[in-house]
């Protein structure tokens, strides 16, 4: 075979994998498509390629659950005997300092929501129906009049929303942010494999087909993008840490942040915040302690027995719901990039991948699930962390997730909770809210983030006496 086509260093690793028809596929190319496949299967460590698809391929083996598996402990909202005010204090102080900096993993697409585009450019707020990405801005600049400060926010993009997403920022001025505060990078890819052969696929003659990495590739993509740096050079220490798809998430909680920094079991490495679980099988991550360390168990891997175990009073034994906030030190992602022993698992799914054959060049069209995709999850970070705290906060207050297009976790309910919350932000403010036989705010209320990112601040404003019924409000 006429192998001359591909440098030889390559042909060597392809046929060390396994992947030889890559090397037939090369010689089916013209010159610049030549060029471009060359560049990507440079990109990838094909050898570690090669030890992923025989790992996580047809005879994966998941690994046993843990002999025993116990609820982790978490700072409870019902709990007095920790000093929220001192914490609170520290944390303040960490904000005004400027050593914390917002970190947004937006890689994915509104795919599940119907929406073709970036997901933070989902339009989201309950009446004036802003987008995410204006949302967090908004907080973000409200944060920094609050703590005189300036706060940078890192995005992690994906290639197949990066160009969309900066777009999108300028074309709306950056929704009055600095450019030079945002730091927009891309996280890496994966290429997708056939689940029975092995076989690397072919998206085009050319391209291998390839998905994001997940969102634990934001740890390297921090560190080759150059944004680690930047901010260690401009004196940040801590990300504070939250997906693009929830608006309610508290971009900086001073709380949560001096626990994090200064709690006596925290490592100061890597923390998290919890919800109680809405019912046993809400697909959330559960906070778990496994030998002693904290981890989360992702719905889906999480044993059902118990999932539904409940303790003597009858609650979820197994209660902790990540909403997928944490607060991690630039030091800790430097330990973990920098030293192999700390490399994150890879999760895998088994998705329907349209391919083209790689001699024919002819379209492939699966019917059933045929390709293998790996992913990495930030929360494995947790388990390298010394000691790792679970600080719980209240559902309405923080978790409004618009990831579906109708019922859980849609853009409706998110809606009604955004309604909610602010309603009870209102009410603490001295405002008369309706609320229906049903207990439901007979009214539509968005509180913009840049009157309030948490309730106390409401106090310093203007308020209506009331709220009339059946009204929308834009405080
Ligand atoms: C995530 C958690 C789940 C729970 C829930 C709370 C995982 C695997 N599960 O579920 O335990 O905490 O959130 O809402 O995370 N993303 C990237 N790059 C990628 C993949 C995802 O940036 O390659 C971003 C994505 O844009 C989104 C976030 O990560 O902001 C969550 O991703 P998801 O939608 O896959 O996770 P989900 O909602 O199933």
């Amino acid at each position: 075979m006429n192998t001359t086509v591909l440098p030889h260093i390559l042909v060597e690793s392809l046929e060390s994998i396994g992947q030889s028809h890559l090397i037939e596929h090369a010689l089916t190319l013209d010159a610049p498509v030549l060029a471009g496949f060359i560049e990507q299967l440079e990109g990838f460590d094909l050898a570690a390629i090669g030890e992923y698809i025989n790992r996580y391929g047809k005879g994966y083996a998941s690994a046993p659950p843990a002999a025993s598996i116990e609820p982790a402990r978490c700072y409870t909202l019902g709990d007095q005997t920790w000093d929220r005010a001192k914490y609170r204090g520290i944390g303040q102080q960490l904000i005004r300092d400027g050593k914390v900096a917002c970190f947004t993993v937006a890689g994915g697409q509104g795919s599940r929501l119907g929406y073709d585009g970036p997901k933070g450019c989902f339009p989201t707020s309950c009446v004036q129906n802003k987008p995410l990405f204006q949302l967090f801005a908004e907080s973000i600049r409200k944060s920094e009049e609050k703590y005189e400060t300036r706060i940078l926010w890192a995005i992690m993009t994906s290639p197949l929303n990066h160009a969309a997403t900066i777009s999108f920022f300028e074309d709306n001025g950056y929704f009055g942010l600095d450019a030079e505060q945002l730091m927009f990078f891309e996280q890496g890819v994966m290429p997708s494999f056939d689940l029975e052969s092995g076989r690397l696929l072919l998206a085009e003659p050319g391209v291998l087909c390839t998905n994001p990495d997940g969102h634990g590739g934001a740890y390297r993509a921090l560190k080759e993008s150059g944004a680690l740096d930047a901010m260690l050079s401009a004196g940040v220490e801590h990300l504070s840490y939250f997906q693009i798809d929830n608006p309610h998430a508290m971009i900086l909680d001073p709380v949560f942040l001096g626990l994090h920094r200064s709690a006596d079991d925290s490592s100061g490495e890597m923390s998290s915040k919890m919800v109680a679980k809405a019912s046993w099988d809400e697909k959330v991550g559960v906070f778990c302690s496994i030998e002693g360390r904290t981890e989360i168990i992702e719905y889906s891997d999480l044993p059902e027995g118990l999932a539904k175990q409940t303790d003597d009073a009858g609650a979820l034994a197994f209660n902790a719901g990540s909403i997928a906030i944490h607060a991690i030190s630039l030091a800790f992602i430097e330990k973990i990039v920098s030293d192999p022993r700390y490399a994150l698992p890879f999760h895998r799914a088994i998705k329907k991948v349209g391919s083209v054959d790689p001699v024919s060049g002819e379209s492939c069209t699966p019917s059933e699930p045929n390709a293998i995709k790996l992913e990495r999850f930030v929360f494995d970070g947790i388990k390298l962390a010394e000691q790792s705290i679970v600080v719980e906060t209240d559902r309405v207050e923080e978790f409004a997730p618009v990831k579906n297009a109708t019922g859980a976790d849609s853009i409706e309910s998110s809606k009604l909770l955004q309604t909610e919350r602010g309603a009870r932000w209102l009410t603490e403010a001295g405002v008369d809210v309706p609320r229906d036989d049903d207990g439901r705010v007979d009214a539509m209320i968005e509180i913009s983030p840049l009157s309030a990112v948490e309730a106390s601040d409401l106090a310093l404003m203007d308020l209506p006496d009331s709220i009339a019924a059946g009204s929308t409000v834009v405080i």
